[in-house]
């Protein structure tokens, strides 16, 4: 079945000592087709030239996945495969005596990560890091793995219980329908892009059942609400209402067949990601019941309509800007859906006020047009950065488990991946910041410590050079100075500075670092960063604004005034809240900026994943167009040297892939040692470490056949470290004769 659906017929992925010698030969010989490698370790030469050979011969015969030593490589189909990914599979995999000898899937990942939760004496959680650039198939990948756990780590068979442990497993599965029609929508790169970084713990108790789940995000793109650049779109979940919407929801939320939104851009684009059904269908299985998704919608509604709201320039510059031409109904029913005062709303987005002097005398100034519309947008941020906050909440209580009732969890990482858009602004910073980290994660895990184990062991070993990322994070995040600092810097001084001369702050004081680059072309000001993946020009126009994120008090006081139940709970009248607003002086507290929220973020983030055992998935984009059976070589030799794979392969495939601590390794092979002296002293004296030994001859023997098997299998690997051993470079194996008796 495994062959059919990965349309070749051998390979290692048969079980059995014959196809072990089969592979063996063929590995030996280098005969082995390209496509039937399985392991990019097995490509000879390793190098980048090779790696992508196998790579498009494997994709051409729809074949998507391929081991590199400890990272899996996983290419876009970009078309349905819906075979690869069948529960009969999953079981396939998860009853598989060696999952790593069946064809390599994120499913073996998936198994081997189950497995190594409670095989070890001690056990110690796990995670998957799921990486890749944008539309690379990172949430593909993380929903399939979350798929491949609640088929596998269902729990309990009594009828009752088995209920019970449905629902948690369908309602950890259901979180991802709604948090992807919240927090994803459609770019220039991505028709389901992520907006949001993910971390979900799944969580399992000593029996290795999954009883329940947290789920942690990141930093998610609210500007997107209220600016879209063109031929991107907003949040799906404003299209899934405009469009699948009953009559009567339109009625009361005010949204007629064909209505324009300004925030609605390219709603003639239908995706498939635009069903509302299913995204109302996973909110009930979380607990959110009609009413309240109903209250959800209508909030939402109340934004769009908030967009229509279009101010003009007075005349007289005393006077506030007014509205024009429909944005005065547009403001009425916005007002009506949000359940706030129209006439206190108006006025909010027109009008400043400023407390000053002793008494916190209050002064009202009105806003420039630009003023009254960045307020206009702010209000949608805020409330919409709230509810998402408050969707995850509930979500979490729904299927979070008791903390008694979980010993270990998987973690699962699906962030937002690297980007790099005509314009790129605070958010995509951030976005290739987290991905920075997350290289470095890699970098420090596979490449160098591994290497510097060996150095530590005293192991002959030729250093394989790889790109480390540092000087890069150095740039970004680094102290003293740093773009960060430099950005945080201009929002603790608050001093109006314009994007050039922030262009020209940032190019002069981080004028030494070797990622820092300039675009000579460029009319905006602008910087660039030489990133891991690839350069990326950051324009600096708005940079800084973004960064400090202000919200005026009085617009989070007005949200408070609203009598819509939603938002009483999202902007609930909290006295230390209120008080900690009014700016009475010095005692409050400095407002931390949005990347020092955001830093501090992932150094948790990292922190967690240093706890755990990680597994790596790459994913790789065979073309930037999204289609089905197109490898464009170009763009996947961008991917793969960015992300040090080819380095990673030669490591792994010259260096020790098995390492038994000491003591289990003479646990392990005594039994031979046994048996040596025990043939160089007659077959029938005991051996003096035998002593008075318990065993019997069947436990002897049994436990020699196993350890037989163990080395049949591992045979193929330690040979090939045996051969290259001391030469890394060197990837042709020496023949060896593999008998089996
Ligand atoms: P991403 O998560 O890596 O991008 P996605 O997981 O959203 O990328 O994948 C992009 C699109 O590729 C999906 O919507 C699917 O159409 C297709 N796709 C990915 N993996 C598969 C697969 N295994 N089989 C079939 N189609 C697939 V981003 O969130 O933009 O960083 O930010
Ligand atoms: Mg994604």
């Amino acid at each position: 079945m495994f062959q059919q659906v990965n349309g070749h017929s051998s390979g290692s992925g048969a079980q059995g000592g014959e196809s072990l010698r089969e592979d063996l030969q063929e590995f030996l010989s280098g005969e082995a087709p390209l496509h039937q490698l399985d392991d990019l370790t097995k490509v000879n030469p390793v190098t980048l030239e090779t790696v992508l050979r196998c790579l498009q011969a494997r994709y051409t015969a729809d074949t998507f996945y391929t081991n590199a030593g400890c990272t899996l490589v996983a290419l876009n189909p970009f078309k349905p495969v819906p075979q690869l990914y069948s529960p009969a599979l999953m079981r396939e995999y998860h009853a598989a005596p060696q999952p790593q000898k069946l064809k390599p899937h994120i499913f073996t990942v998936g198994e081997q990560t189950y497995r190594n939760v409670k095989s070890l004496i001690e056990p110690v959680n796990q995670s998957i890091i799921v990486s890749g650039e944008s539309g690379a198939g990172k949430t593909w990948t993380s929903r399939c793995l979350m798929k491949f756990y609640a088929v596998v780590a269902a729990s309990p068979t009594s009828q009752e219980s088995h209920k019970i442990a449905e629902r948690i497993e369908q309602r950890i599965l259901n979180s991802n329908p709604v948090m992807e029609a919240f927090g994803n929508a459609c770019t220039l790169r991505n028709n389901n892009s992520s907006r949001f970084g993910k971390f979900i713990q799944l969580q399992l108790n000593r029996a290795q059942q999954m009883t329940g789940a947290a789920v942690q995000t990141y930093l998610l793109e609210k500007t997107r609400v209220a600016c879209q650049a063109s031929s991107e779109r907003n949040f799906h979940i404003f299209y899934q209402i405009c469009k699948g919407a009953s009559m009567d929801e339109r009625l009361q939320w005010h949204l007629p067949e064909g209505a324009a939104f300004f925030w609605l851009p390219n709603p003639e684009r239908t995706l498939e990601e635009d069903c509302f059904e299913v995204t109302r269908e996973a909110m009930l299985h979380l607990g959110i019941d009609t009413p309240a998704q109903n209250n959800i919608f209508q909030v939402l509604a109340g934004l769009l309509h908030l967009g229509n709201v279009r101010f003009a320039h007075s005349e007289d510059e005393a006077q506030p800007c007014h509205l024009t031409g429909d944005a005065k109904c547009s403001l009425r029913t916005s007002a009506l859906l949000l359940q706030l005062p129209e006439d206190p709303l108006l006025e909010t987005l027109r009008i400043r006020t400023i407390r000053a002097g002793r008494q916190q005398q209050v002064f009202r100034k009105p806003c420039s047009r630009v003023e009254c519309d960045t307020r206009r947008d702010c209000v949608a941020k805020l409330v919409y950065a709230r509810l998402f906050d408050w969707l995850v909440s509930v979500i979490n209580s729904s299927i979070c488990a008791d903390p008694a009732s979980w010993t270990t969890f998987i973690g699962l990482l699906d962030v937002y991946g690297f980007e790099s858009f005509p314009n790129n602004s605070l958010e995509q910073l951030c976005i290739n910041y987290a991905n920075e980290k997350l290289q470095q994660h890699y970098v420090a895990h596979y490449l160098r410590a591994q290497q510097e184990e060996y150095a530590v062991e005293g192991l002959e070993w030729s250093f394989v050079n790889y790109q480390d990322n540092q000087t890069c994070l150095d740039l970004i995040e680094g102290s003293p100075i740093s773009i960060c600092s430099l950005i945080n810097e201009e929002c603790r001084l608050n001093r109006p500075s314009s994007a050039a001369q922030l262009q020209t702050r940032i190019e002069s004081a981080l004028a030494g670092s070797p990622r820092l680059g300039h675009n000579k072309l460029s009319r905006e000001p602008s910087f660039v960063v030489l990133h891991y993946a690839g350069p990326v020009q950051y324009h600096t126009a708005g940079l800084v604004e973004k960064n400090k994120d202000p919200v005026p008090p009085e617009l989070t006081r007005l949200l408070q005034q609203s009598q819509d139940p939603l938002l009483k709970v999202l902007f609930p009248t909290d006295p230390e809240e209120k008080a900690q607003e009014e700016p009475s002086g010095q005692s409050r507290a400095p407002v931390l900026t949005v990347v020092s929220k955001f830093k501090a973020s992932l150094e948790q983030l990292l922190q967690v994943l240093h706890c755990t055992t990680p597994h790596y998935i790459r994913c790789i984009k065979p073309n930037s167009q999204g289609q089905a059976h197109s490898f464009l070589q170009e763009e996947v030799l961008s991917q793969l040297e960015a992300c040090g794979l080819v380095e990673t392969i030669r490591i792994s495939a010259a260096g020790f892939p098995i390492r038994i601590p000491h003591r289990n390794f003479v646990e392990r092979y005594e039994v031979l040692r046994r048996l040596c002296a025990r043939t160089s002293s007659g077959p029938h004296s005991p051996s003096p470490a035998e002593g008075h030994s318990e065993r019997s001859p069947c436990t002897e023997v049994a436990t020699l056949q196993a350890v037989l098997q163990d080395i049949l299998h591992t045979l193929p690997a330690l040979t090939r470290a045996a051969a290259t051993l001391g030469d890394p470079a060197k990837a042709t194996p020496a023949p060896v004769h593999c008998g089996r008796t």
